[in-house]
């Protein structure tokens, strides 16, 4: 039995009364005794306009899109809770931040940003994760990104921004790509994005999974406790799972193979009860400090270093259950950042104060009207109470007065007396100043993050990031755009800009990268990220033909998926069974032509002579096992399965006489020579599958 959980006592309550029996119905309930021909004259005539079901089936097929989000529009959700580890009174009086035994429903909205809603998951792209909490004392969004950083630093430039990384206006090309001349301009002109856009460069904009990436609040949020103090605050999501991204090709593969691949995976997750959890935690820093570092707290394309205010976890979350209805609740959800409760309050990060207009004014268009809020998925758990009523879609029927003050009413609502402890007040920050434009001095500096990030990440993510660059310049036709990039990077790491220079045919630029260089941050790369060592939902493919020795088989599956919580498949070159050693009928999960080794964690063939005999002679098969390997995947061999891998004379990789069991530095595991119980190869395996990617293998992007 799962607790109480008010948000689902609601939806309950707004779930559709849909008849499980009784004849179709008009809107009107009239009941319908034909739907497949229009009324018409005759046989062969036209048709009647007074056929009114005929013209209400048409019209409300019609009328069934409402326009996507300008950004963001493609996306999935789940419901869940949330739980603090502890009070937080400390520094906030946010209620749902007390008690530990409290559960909070949420649900959580990812997105990627570029594409529209039918575009594909896995593109190079930054990756919305909204956040609705259903508090008791009112709803509270965390509309964040996966990344920490934000593209620019004032809203206004927002408009241009996005019509810069989108579409092209001529063609609509390219979508879900951030490859093309009028983001890079964009880009070239404005090296506050650069910070960002290192971020977008990296794998953190491929992940694996939404379960296997973090999330940020980006801004600088402040707490408020209950003295009204106030206390600068950053918001982290951290996956228990670990950060895994995908490399580049495969991600591009992924794009065809299957383009709802993280929308699947997190609903497949979630369906088998594999549910993705997220620990929260803040950076926090005492209004004192507000001034104690080389950039602005108020400047969202700047990170506060892990190393610097570590990253204090403070609660967790769950995602248990998939939406009944996409359009009614992933869809429909409309988040703002000015949903706070008493305890969050804002600064005055530029950005944020634009993202306070921007998303009512947003949801009036999207939605329709003004009484979005009454939509299930949108409602607070809790009353509402107020003056608010008419306009579109209203589909409550209020009584009484609506004007404040009224005594015809009896005075209500009446407001929270002053006193009252429940009510939102604002932090009474002292503010003055000239009305202006301009650029705070405090927010120039857009090439030591940068640098930070650069000098942070291992040699292979550096790689990857070179050719990220250099794909995406390659793609701009303008030469000079690429030249212009390139300056840039030159300011922040002269290395980097030469090899991306090399690549994509522009001069090398002479060395101007500032010194000293930032100290690297030793958080901020995937090397640091990689979970607890789990190898809990990993997929991985075995694959089988007939003669494959089911015991030992079964005996390694046991030990991944049993103890290890690993999700295993095993691929035939068709559907059904194979026969086992012994001729007994062996199932087989999915037919090799219907997936690929893109859409696996890593790859196991098992022992078995003629089995593997089959799978060494399988096209399909071998170009699993090829491109798992290009893709830095853990592969494992059993007895002859280990021959298998050892005869492809994969680059670099010795099998007989090396496979002992343990995990070699390239990830490939095998027993041949260790006459190791298939208990041992699963452990060492086990491992392997946690690293999930091995590096050191090349070419890994090609
Ligand atoms: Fe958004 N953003 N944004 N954004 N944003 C929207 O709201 C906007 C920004 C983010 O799953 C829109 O309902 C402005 C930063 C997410 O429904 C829109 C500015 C961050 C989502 C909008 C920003 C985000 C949105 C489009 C600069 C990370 C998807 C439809 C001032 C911290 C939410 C909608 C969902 C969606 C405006 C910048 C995250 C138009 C003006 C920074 C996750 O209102």
């Amino acid at each position: 039995m799962r607790p109480e959980d008010p948000k689902q006592r609601q939806r309950d309550a707004h779930r559709a009364d849909d008849p499980a029996s009784g004849p179709l119905t008009t809107d009107q309930g009239v009941v319908v005794d034909h739907t497949d021909d229009s009324l018409a004259v005759g046989e062969r005539g036209p048709t009647l306009l007074e056929d009114f079901h005929f013209r209400e089936k048409i019209t409300r097929f019609d009328h069934e899109r409402i326009p996507e989000r300008v950004v963001h529009a493609r996306g999935a959700g789940a419901y869940g809770f949330f739980e603090p580890y502890h009070s937080c009174a400390e520094f906030t009086k946010a209620a749902f931040l007390q008690d530990p035994s409290v559960r909070t429903p949420v649900f959580v909205r990812f997105s990627t940003v570029q594409g529209p809603r039918g575009s594909a998951d896995t593109v190079r792209d930054v990756r919305g994760f909204a956040t609705k909490f259903y508090t008791s004392e009112g709803n509270y969004d965390l509309v964040g990104n996966n990344f920490p950083v934000f593209f620019i630093q004032d809203g206004i430039k927002f408009p241009d921004f996005v019509h810069a990384v989108k579409p092209e206006p001529h063609n609509e090309i390219p979508t879900g790509q951030s490859a093309h001349d009028t983001l890079w301009d964009f880009v070239s002109l404005q090296p506050e994005t650069l910070h960002t856009v290192f971020w977008l460069m990296s794998d953190r904009a491929i992940p694996r999974s939404y379960r296997t990436m973090q999330g940020f609040g980006v801004h600088t949020f402040r707490f408020v406790n209950a003295e009204g103090r106030g206390t600068f605050v950053k918001f982290h999501w951290k996956p228990k799972l670990g950060l895994h991204s995908l490399v580049w090709d495969e991600a591009q593969e992924i794009q065809g193979r299957d383009p709802d691949y993280n929308r699947r995976d997190l609903w497949d997750m979630i369906e088998a009860g594999h549910y993705p959890e997220w620990e929260f935690g803040v950076q926090l820093v005492p209004e004192e400090d507000e001034h104690a570092f080389d950039f602005d707290l108020l400047d969202p394309t700047k990170i506060i270093p892990e190393e610097q205010v570590p990253v204090r976890p403070i609660g967790r979350m769950v995602l248990d259950r998939n939406p009944d209805n996409f359009f009614a609740e992933t869809e429909q959800i409309a988040f703002h950042t000015a949903n706070v409760v008493p305890g969050i309050d804002f600064t005055n990060d530029p950005l944020l104060q634009a993202r306070n207009f921007s998303y009512l004014d947003t949801q009036l268009i999207r939605l329709g009207g003004p009484n979005f809020a009454q939509l299930p998925v949108n409602r607070p758990v809790v009353p509402v109470r107020n003056n608010q009523r008419d306009g579109y879609h209203q589909s409550r029927i209020h009584s009484g007065t609506n004007y404040s003050e009224n005594s015809l009413g009896g005075g209500c609502p009446a407001v929270a007396g002053t006193a009252d402890p429940s009510a939102f007040r604002h932090l009474q920050e002292r503010v003055d100043g000239r009305k202006i434009r301009k650029r705070s001095a405090s927010f120039q500096d857009h090439w030591t993050q940068p640098a930070l990030f650069w000098r942070s990440m291992s040699d292979w993510e550096k790689q990857h990031m070179i050719d990220a660059f250099r794909f995406e310049l390659g793609k701009c036709v303008s030469m000079r755009v690429r030249e212009r990039t390139v300056e840039q990077l030159t300011l922040v790491d002269h290395d980097l800009a030469a090899a991306v220079a090399e690549g994509i045919g522009v001069d090398l630029p002479e060395r101007r990268d500032a010194t000293p260089q930032p100290a690297p941050s030793p958080a901020l790369s995937f090397e640091n990220m990689k979970g607890d060592g789990s190898i809990a939902t990993r997929q991985i493919a075995v694959l089988v033909a007939d003669g494959v020795d089911s015991a030992q088989l079964a005996a390694v599956r046991d030990v991944l998926e049993t103890a290890g919580g690993a999700v295993v498949d095993e691929l035939a070159a068709h559907d059904g069974n194979v026969r086992d050693t012994d001729g007994a009928a062996h199932p087989v999960n999915r037919a090799l032509p219907t997936v690929a080794s893109v859409l696996y964690d890593a790859v196991l063939v098992p022992g078995g002579p003629d089995s593997a005999l089959s799978v060494a002679a399988d096209d399909a098969a071998v170009r699993f096992i090829r491109n798992a390997y290009r893709h830095g995947k853990p592969i494992g061999g059993l007895g002859a399965g280990a021959g298998v891998i050892g005869g492809l004379a994969l680059d670099g990789i010795r099998v007989a006489g090396e496979g002992d069991g343990t995990v070699s530095d390239r990830g490939v595991v095998t027993d041949l020579t260790s006459g190791g119980s298939p208990e041992d190869f699963g452990r060492a395996f086990t491992e392997a599958v946690a690293a999930h990617r091995h590096w050191g293998r090349e070419p890994v992007n090609g």
